[in-house]
């Protein structure tokens, strides 16, 4: 692996050299999969399976191609690999066509460990059918707990499907013994890969799953491209998810039948570029080789769990040793909510991620509402670690610039006047006006900003049209506390039409100061939630 391979990884931020370490949400692209993909779309664009043009025969052999590349790669058959829009594609795909032949009653084994996409699907799935979702817990070391797993995959169950590397722990699961205990149970044995494949040599044959799903750009592929594996008995029974264009052998205008696999599952036309650079990302992971990855990928997990347990503020989420674990990272820094985490560390050019990672579930488990959490590739070295851990004791240190009682609101250069305004921001946090309950109120709403956990209750008080009382509870991060405290106070009492039509410039020049994009949700969460808490008091919803 050439670092000069990632030209991204080449460039400044806040003045820094960029330390990226967000690889668990999507990974950075090698040139080589950039080139490839701009060559299809220079030299050779067109359809697939439909011209009998030079074009379209290049463009499906290359398309065909990357279908053979990506079977050989985790040791399927080619008609078992279906090229999908990603992982999520892949696990609603399975809900629906696997979901036919569910009865009420039978039941769908989760863990506690899932991500989103993991979860909705079959939730939706099991309301429709009046199925039964159980879910393995976690130990105390955050595995999963397989006494437990044991007992709930029963006879009863028809589909247990579990993630083999969590997006947020970093755990990884023993794929094959929940094979093992499904398959003795006469259910099947999904796999969500989505972290696992970019990390780990993957045969499914050897894990004996009977699907599994991962998304193109998290083994720095492009994005809209993701593979589904299926036993090819299996998908040759299932029902096909989407219908329409090249899914079809003969068409009617009564009715239909399917194509071969896997183009009974591809229908319309196809992501070819994507097909494409997907093919040039396993190749190039496969010159480095996939053992090689998980070796280094091992190395870097020892280095940083020994790194980070050095820095006394922060609490590491994730099994405490390297075994049957990946270099993600996840962390809470005691007393600062993840998105001023995140936002600090930007400030140091280090990309991590903060919220709950699209795993709500497992973070409420833990009693949190969200984590930052720094994910690695093979590109990152152990001075990404150490500039990592740096700048975390730099936080612990309170020694950041901009660290003011270890919360941060603005990274630009203020003026004198911005200097006050920040001045009340900060006091506007550490001493909230009109939070807590009204005893007396006409309505009370809440919103959640799902990105980061931002939690904000208004509660209001009318008298003839006008907001006779305020105030509100919640947690989050500096900017939508102090929000809430001076938007509460700003509102008292005026006429409720005049705060309806309040606009977001008027609370960010509450606020004085210039506020990134990225934070401007957390600005506008308090006044989106008094102004549905008035529509909720007008129309009675
Ligand atoms: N996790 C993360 O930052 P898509 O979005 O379809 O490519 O992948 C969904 C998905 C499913 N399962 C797991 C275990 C995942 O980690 C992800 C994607 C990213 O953690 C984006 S939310």
């Amino acid at each position: 692996m050439n670092k000069e391979d990632f030209p991204i990884l080449n460039q400044k931020i806040n003045g820094r050299q960029l330390i990226y370490l967000d690889n668990s949400a999507t990974t950075q692209k090698p040139k080589q999969v950039i080139e490839a993909m701009n060559r299809y779309y220079e030299q050779y664009n067109a359809n697939v399976h439909r011209g009998i043009h030079q074009l379209s025969l290049r463009a499906t052999v290359a398309y065909e191609h990357a279908h053979e590349i990506v079977a050989q790669f985790i040791g399927a058959k080619f008609e078992e690999v279906i090229f999908t829009t990603g992982t999520t594609e892949g696990l609603n795909l399975l809900a629906y066509s696997l979901g036919k032949d569910l009865q009420p009653g039978d039941e769908i084994v989760l863990s506690e460990m899932e991500h989103h996409s993991n979860i909705v699907p079959w939730q939706r799935l099991a309301r429709e059918k009046n199925l039964k979702l159980r879910y393995i817990p976690l130990t105390a070391e955050y595995r999963l707990d397989l006494n437990a797993a044991a007992e709930i995959i029963t006879r009863k169950t028809k589909i247990v499907s579990v993630t083999q590397m969590s997006n947020v722990l970093g755990t990884i699961n023993p794929v094959e013994e929940l094979a093992g205990l499904a398959h003795a149970r006469g259910a099947l044995l999904l796999v969500d890969a989505a972290q696992a494949v970019p990390h780990l040599p993957i045969n499914v044959k050897g894990l004996d799953c009977d699907f599994l799903v991962f998304s193109g750009h998290k083994l720095c592929g492009p994005t809209g491209i993701g593979v589904l594996y299926g036993k090819k008995e299996l998908l040759e029974k299932m029902e096909p998810f989407l219908s329409g264009g090249d899914m079809i052998k003969e068409v009617t205008f009564e009715h239909s039948t399917w194509n071969d696999l896997p183009w009974k599952f591809e229908a319309g036309t196809p992501n070819i570029a994507g097909a494409i650079g997907l093919a040039a990302a396993v190749e190039y992971l496969q010159t480095i080789g996939m053992e090689n990855i998980a070796q280094q990928g091992r190395e870097l997990t020892r280095y940083a769990l020994e790194k980070l347990s050095t820095v006394p503020n922060i609490q590491l989420l994730g099994p405490a040793t390297a075994e049957d674990r990946g270099p993600i990272f996840s962390f809470i820094v005691e007393e600062m909510h993840p998105h001023d985490v995140g936002e600090l560390l930007d400030s140091e050019g280090i990309a991590v991620r903060g919220g709950h990672h699209c795993a709500m579930p497992l973070h409420h488990k833990l009693g949190l509402v969200g984590s930052t959490r720094a994910s690695f590739y093979f590109y990152n070295t152990r001075e990404d670690i150490d500039a990592l851990v740096e700048a975390l004791q730099k936080l612990w240190k309170e020694e950041m610039e901009i660290t003011i009682d270890r919360n941060e609101i603005s990274s630009t250069a203020l003026s004198e006047e911005q200097e006050l305004y920040k001045e009340n921001i900060l006091d506007h946090y550490k001493n909230p006006r009109h939070k807590g309950e009204l005893a007396i109120y006409s309505v009370k709403h809440r919103e959640f900003n799902p990105l980061c956990g931002d939690d904000v209750m208004m509660y209001l008080h009318f008298n003839n049209g006008t907001i006779s009382n305020a105030s509100f509870t919640g947690q989050g991060c500096v900017l939508s506390q102090a929000t809430a405290s001076l938007l509460t106070e700003h509102i008292q009492s005026m006429p409720a039409k005049k705060v309806k039509s309040l606009t977001r410039e008027e609370v960010l020049s509450l606020l004085g100061i210039p506020v990134s994009p990225t934070r401007i949700r957390c600005v506008l969460l308090p006044l989106k939630t008094v102004q549905r808490g008035i529509e909720q008091h007008e129309t009675g919803n």
